[in-house]
């Protein structure tokens, strides 16, 4: 039953369907006959032909059949729900291990080799264990052709594990309310036949966002920031979002807090790269603390100096 049958996205579709499919035929079998059950007693005793009311004493006979075959009903229930879910709680021990990585706003995912996406690729018909780590906040990650869904807590990592069964593209997004921009957390799993992902995963030069070279640095650093998410906080236009504007920023003096005490800094090469690796160092006045997280490792040196250089136009 819990099998991977060849038409499923998933080796969980067929156990989490036929507890639903159970679940709503029940449902649906009660809303009918209660329904149905009303519409007669209201006719049946209405007031013109009982115009007397009398007192039922019960009866210990209805007592059991409506205690127990609810309680039939909902032990089936319970028996096909935890039969679809007690498999998705005991991975493979072969599985493939990627790492999932949210923040406020996006996901990334990160393989063994040290391969680093917007999106999560796996190869079709093998087992995929996800370490899901949130940073920030809490998260949760969702595929629902997959049918999984497992909250990211920080500090806690949990996995999430399927057998992709269908090559395809399918939907993956946070399914857990974690602020302005929640909405925004949305992407994709590319699920590729066996060698197309032998091959996109060898080919590591892909780690790095695919940076047209026919670009400005400006632009390229612009490309930066969008795949990183950094605009969901942070306007081009001078506007004040969740975190200050890049606009107009460039060679000023900018009040920062750094330990407590308040200073006068200007805003240079070495200031954005410590504002992008260790946000929380200055806090620009007139915004929160805790809010941006670090990029270490996320962005690197080289994109740094590509953000620096959009970052520089917009003061042109
Ligand atoms: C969750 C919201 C959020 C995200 C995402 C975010 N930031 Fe920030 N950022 C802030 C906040 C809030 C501040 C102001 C507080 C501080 O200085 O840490 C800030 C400050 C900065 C500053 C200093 C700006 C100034 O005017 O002095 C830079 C530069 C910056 N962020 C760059 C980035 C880059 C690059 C990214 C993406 C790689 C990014 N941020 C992602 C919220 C965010
Ligand atoms: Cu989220």
């Amino acid at each position: 039953m819990y099998d991977i049958s060849p038409e499923n996205a998933s080796n969980f579709v067929a156990g989490v369907d036929l507890a639903f499919v159970i679940i709503l035929g029940v449902s649906v079998f009660f809303l009918v006959a209660i329904t149905g059950v009303m519409i007669y007693f209201i006719r049946k005793y209405r007031r013109d032909k009982h115009p007397k009311a009398i007192q039922n004493e019960g009866s210990l006979k209805l007592e059991l059949i409506w205690t127990i075959i609810p309680l039939l009903l909902v032990l089936v229930m319970f028996y096909f729900g935890w039969m679809g879910w007690k498999p998705m709680k005991t991975p493979p021990e072969d599985a493939m291990k990627v790492t999932a990585i949210a923040r406020m706003w996006n996901f990334k995912f990160e393989y063994e080799n040290g391969k680093l996406t917007d999106s999560l690729y796996v190869p079709v018909n093998q087992p995929v264990v996800l370490d899901l780590k949130a940073l920030d906040v809490l998260h949760s990650l969702y595929i629902p052709a997959f049918r999984v869904k497992e909250d990211m807590v920080p500090g806690n990592i949990k996995q999430m594990w399927f057998i992709p069964g269908q090559v395809g593209s399918y939907d993956l997004f946070c399914t857990e309310y974690c602020g302005l921009d929640h909405s925004y957390m949305y992407t994709g799993v590319r699920v590729m036949a066996e060698e197309e992902f032998a091959e996109w995963m060898k080919d590591t030069t892909a780690t790095a966002p695919a940076v047209d070279e026919s670009m400005t640095p400006a632009q390229q650093g612009f490309e930066i920031l969008k795949s990183n998410g950094c605009n969901a906080c942070h306007s081009s236009d001078g506007s004040k979002l969740v975190g200050p504007s890049y606009r107009g920023i460039w060679g000023e003096t900018q009040e920062v807090t750094t330990a407590g005490e308040k200073r006068e800094i200007t805003v240079d090469e070495e200031y954005i790269r410590r504002s992008i690796y260790d946000p929380n160092a200055d806090i620009v006045d007139g915004f929160n603390k805790g809010l941006m997280l670090s990029y270490e490792g996320l962005v690197t040196e080289e994109e740094i100096d590509l953000i620096i250089e959009y970052i520089k136009s917009l003061d042109e």
